[in-house]
């Protein structure tokens, strides 16, 4: 199902990635409802395996031994108090789910789980759910190793184990039911959607069936008949058999194209100019807009796994992750997700990260630590917070503001100077040229003086960055240094002093 349930005109998505339930709760109270964030995507509930070689990895998540709802992030009560109070104040909850595999088939066996759940990998044994050995794809895989070895092949990408993690017969009325089950529960703890992992490494008729035996969503929050949205983590850069096209009927794909392409243009790699980006959307080859979910970045691609390689623009390049995320924001292309990540030490080895697998900020036993929020508004210990920076936040009200308006007044310099409104509620303009933009152009806004909301805020009647005037006739005159801080400026309805 492809519509997020989005409430109050609110638009955006941002990926609270590793954040703890209590945390989450705090955040949606204090910061995304009065900012305008739409959503939040959450990191796996389930329970999950816990590893010390690496020390406790983020990857962990990512296999599952049960579906009792204690992870990293917290118990089931906390989880449940979280969806609640961010129900509450109009932020939806949409859970990442891990439905194509278990823990890896070398897990081992024991209560190395993150609620003590014992399970055995190699015996195929996970007695909380159960499922058991009869309950994988082993049988119909064809590959020597038993793990996916060929992407070219289909079979194989589906009934194969991914990186070695134990693939589960999703084929099977029994598997689908005990996923469906473990959805439900959280459909009617009142969640409005699913960011489905690996669905390139399921069959599209099996993901059909089981969401097919999901719940509508909670009537206390949302209105009746109302179906969870679905958007599936399908990599499709091209170039391979399985695309996302096959899945464009169960709900919405994400678009890998997009941040790729758009970190190689901000970049100004391969002669790639800003200018091009006239057709962004549709036009450059991307997935029909209803079934797009667009990012810049996400927790894979941040540090070198899943696809997009160097060209994404995550927080370690600030200046660069700023345009990029502003450009989407202001961009109606697709449902956007913002990222919000932790740092960690980076070791690049011959262009590889030797610490991709670190885990989030944590007191050393994998106990992950709560977000501190500073008196300047930013997060401390670690985590990074990129939906907080002022010119991320401003420009999620932006696309709140400008919501279903046409994109519009168009303007490029034929290389890396650009600008572009959508309707008359918002305009911006980007220079990631090298040299000043100095230019009078028309807005199609009503006349006024606009605070721009990416050098400053518009606080009480009262602008803290650059002021524009835009006249009678919708023109303005931009002037960007290649040297600010932020080489863009945008201005909305909602921005005028
Ligand atoms: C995803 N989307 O399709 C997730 O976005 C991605 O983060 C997951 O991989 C992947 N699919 C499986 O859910 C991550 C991580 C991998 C990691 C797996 C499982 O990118 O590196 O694999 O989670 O934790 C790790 C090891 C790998 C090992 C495997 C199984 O890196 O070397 O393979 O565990 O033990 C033997
Ligand atoms: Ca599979």
């Amino acid at each position: 199902q492809h519509n997020p349930h989005t409430k109050h005109g609110r638009t955006a998505i941002v990926h609270l990635f590793e954040w703890r339930w209590a945390d989450i709760a705090a955040e949606c109270e204090r910061f995304l409802a009065p900012n305008g964030y739409a959503g939040v995507q959450i990191s796996p509930p389930n329970e999950h395996i816990t590893l010390t070689s690496p020390w406790y990895p983020w990857w962990q998540r990512y296999q599952p031994t049960g579906y009792n709802l204690c992870s990293r992030s917290g118990n089931e009560n906390e989880l449940r108090d979280m969806i609640t109070r961010c129900n509450n104040v109009g932020v939806n909850i949409y859970v990442d789910v891990v439905i194509n595999h278990m823990c890896g088939a070398g897990g081992g066996e024991g209560t190395h789980s993150s609620c003590g759940g014992w399970f055995s990998a190699s015996r195929k044994d996970f007695p909380s759910i159960p499922f058991t050995n009869m309950d994988f794809n082993d049988h119909k895989c064809r590959t020597g190793s038993g793990n996916i070895e060929n992407y070219g092949d289909p079979n194989q990408v589906r009934d194969c184990r991914l990186v070695g993690l134990l693939d589960l017969a999703l084929e099977k009325d029994y598997v689908r039911g005990k996923v469906a089950g473990f959805m439900n529960k959280l459909v009617d703890m009142g969640v409005a959607g699913f960011r489905v992992d690996a669905c390139k490494h399921m069959w599209p008729g099996d993901l059909q069936n089981t969401l097919g035996r999901l719940h509508n969503l909670n009537t206390k929050w949302f209105s009746g008949g109302s179906r969870p949205f679905i958007y599936q983590e399908v990599i499709d850069l091209g170039g391979e058999p399985i695309t996302s096209r096959e899945y464009f009927h169960l709900g919405r794909v994400t678009e890998f194209k997009y941040g790729a392409k758009l970190g190689t243009i901000f970049r100004k790699w391969n002669g790639e100019k800003l200018s091009y980006t006239k057709s962004w959307g549709e036009g450059y080859g991307f997935m029909p807009e209803g079934n797009a979910l667009v990012f810049i970045d996400n927790h894979d691609n941040q540090r070198g796994h899943g696809a997009g390689g160097a060209a994404i623009a995550t927080f370690w390049d600030p200046r660069i992750h700023k345009m990029a995320v502003a450009y989407m924001l202001a961009h109606p292309y697709g449902v956007a997700r913002v990222m919000s990540s932790f740092r960690w030490d980076r070791n690049f080895v011959n262009g590889k990260d030797q610490n991709d697998w670190i885990g989030p900020p944590s007191h050393g036993n994998g106990a992950t630590k709560p977000v501190p929020i500073n008196p300047d508004q930013t997060c401390g210990d670690g985590w990074v917070c990129e939906h907080r920076w002022r010119q991320i936040k401003n420009m999620a009200t932006f696309r709140n503001v400008v919501n279903g308006q046409p994109h519009a007044n168009w303007w490029d310099n034929q290389s890396n100077q650009v600008a572009f409104g959508r309707g008359n509620r918002g305009f911006i303009v980007f220079n990631n040229d090298d040299w000043n933009l100095d230019v009078t152009l028309n807005t199609g806004m009503p006349g006024g003086t606009y605070c721009d909301v990416v050098s400053g805020n518009k606080d009480g009647g009262r602008c803290s960055g650059k002021q524009i005037q835009v006249g009678g006739d919708g023109r303005a005159h931009f002037k960007i240094s290649n040297q600010d801080e932020d080489p863009f400026v945008a201005i909305h309805a909602d921005s005028k002093l």
